[in-house]
């Protein structure tokens, strides 16, 4: 049996300020290509569907054509969606009984009273029958009505006691409710913050980072599957073992993200005992996102024979020391998706001191001397000093 394993699309995500939404379309159309070629059984779709809990209308409307396109597909690939931690449950949930009659099977809600089970699909090849655990993203809190006053009181104090997170208790308890066939092949997809019983895990500046270890499950729990589908980590990696794996988003969503390679993964499962096998299927950003540094006359001469990459989105440091007063203007000739503009040079090191912040001073006028200075690499002229002064004057009082 084969599995396509993506997540993280954050569909609507906004990249400082420039709507992603024709790069999603462009990589969300390699995966439907990958469907049709490769003829997976299933897709998992490991949560974060949407960036935000409640989504923008034309962020909606794509991800219904993605689920109206990946049905579509001859022979019927099953698609099985989770709410992430920026997806709102409820709303992921929507239609969620109709749908499933297409085999489209979205959950956003983790199971919430003692009569319900985490959610599963069985599918069946020529090995046998393989469960599907389909568990979007839960909070302890989301999880208390599934045990009593008492129990709920002692995993609190297991955790305050052990130091293990109230979300690797719960996720243990939520597990042995279940009665998890072990002869049978298992898959979970699932959207937590999962570590490895060894190593760690690498993770980018396009997630929100929790401080410490609060949200954090020992992966360990899951060894007994055949397959654990992650969401949630952005830079593609196994977490622990090849058989449990975040897959990473389909593009890049921070400048840290420059050197991933992004993909699918497909999962072939074969007979119960054999290990599965895990492929990697490139999928390529419709623009790149880099980082650039040197000096104005450098940057523009590379960016006249990369032609080919003048849509990418750039970061650029410009090193000169007298950039000029219009150095965005002349850059976005060349570089149509300029994300940000930085200056380095040796007026921007005497300000600030090398490695050292900025220091902090009262005076608004003088502050934002010093933020132009750096932004720019020359001081205010007298004209926008005037500027200045007058502007903050209307906002002083504005305050009154
Ligand atoms: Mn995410």
């Amino acid at each position: 049996m084969k599995f396509l394993h993506i997540s993280d699309l954050h569909i609507g995500k906004q990249l400082y300020g420039y709507s992603l939404l024709e790069d999603q379309w462009y990589v969300l159309g390699q995966v439907l290509d990958i469907m049709e070629k490769e003829c997976p059984d299933a897709i998992l779709i490991a949560g974060d569907i949407y960036d935000k809990a409640i989504p923008g209308a034309e962020a909606v409307r794509l991800f219904d054509r993605f689920l109206t396109k990946a049905s579509e597909i001859r022979p019927k690939t099953a698609v099985f969606v989770i709410a992430g931690n920026h997806d709102s449950a409820r709303r992921i949930d929507f239609a969620g009984d109709i749908l499933c009659r297409e085999q489209i099977y979205i959950v956003g809600t983790p199971p919430e009273n003692s009569e319900q089970n985490i959610s599963k699909v069985t599918l069946t090849d020529a090995y046998g029958e393989v469960d599907v655990y389909i568990l979007p993203f839960f909070k302890p809190g989301n999880l208390r009505g599934l045990f009593t006053e008492e129990e709920n009181e002692s995993y609190v104090n297991l955790s305050k006691e052990s130091g293990r997170s109230e979300y690797d208790i719960y996720f243990e308890k939520l597990l042995a409710r279940e009665k998890i066939d072990f002869n049978k092949r298992n898959i979970m997809l699932t959207h937590q913050f999962y570590l490895p019983g060894s190593g760690t895990i690498e993770r980018t500046d396009s997630e929100i980072v929790t401080v410490g270890t609060i949200d954090n499950i020992s992966a360990e729990q899951l060894s007994a599957f055949e397959y654990v589908a992650m969401g949630h980590i952005h830079r593609p990696q196994n977490c622990g073992s090849e058989r449990m794996r975040y897959c990473g988003t389909l593009m890049p969503y921070s400048l840290s993200e420059e050197k991933d390679e992004k993909s699918v993964t497909m999962i072939t499962l074969n007979e119960k005992g054999t290990a599965p096998e895990i492929e990697m299927i490139p999928v390529k950003p419709l623009r790149g996102v880099r980082k650039i540094k040197g000096t104005k006359q450098e940057i523009i001469s590379a960016a006249e024979r990369e032609k080919e990459k003048a849509d990418d989105y750039v970061s650029i440091t410009v090193t000169d020391e007298q950039p000029g007063r219009f150095v965005r203007e002349e850059l976005g000739s060349y570089f149509s998706h300029i994300l940000e503009i930085r200056f380095e040079n040796s007026h921007i090191k005497e300000l600030i001191g090398e490695g050292s912040d900025a220091p902090l001073c009262e005076d608004y006028f003088e502050m934002f001397g010093r933020f132009y200075e750096m932004r720019n690499g020359i001081t205010m002229s007298e004209q926008e000093k005037q500027i200045l002064a007058h502007l903050l004057g209307e906002t002083e009082e504005e305050e009154e």
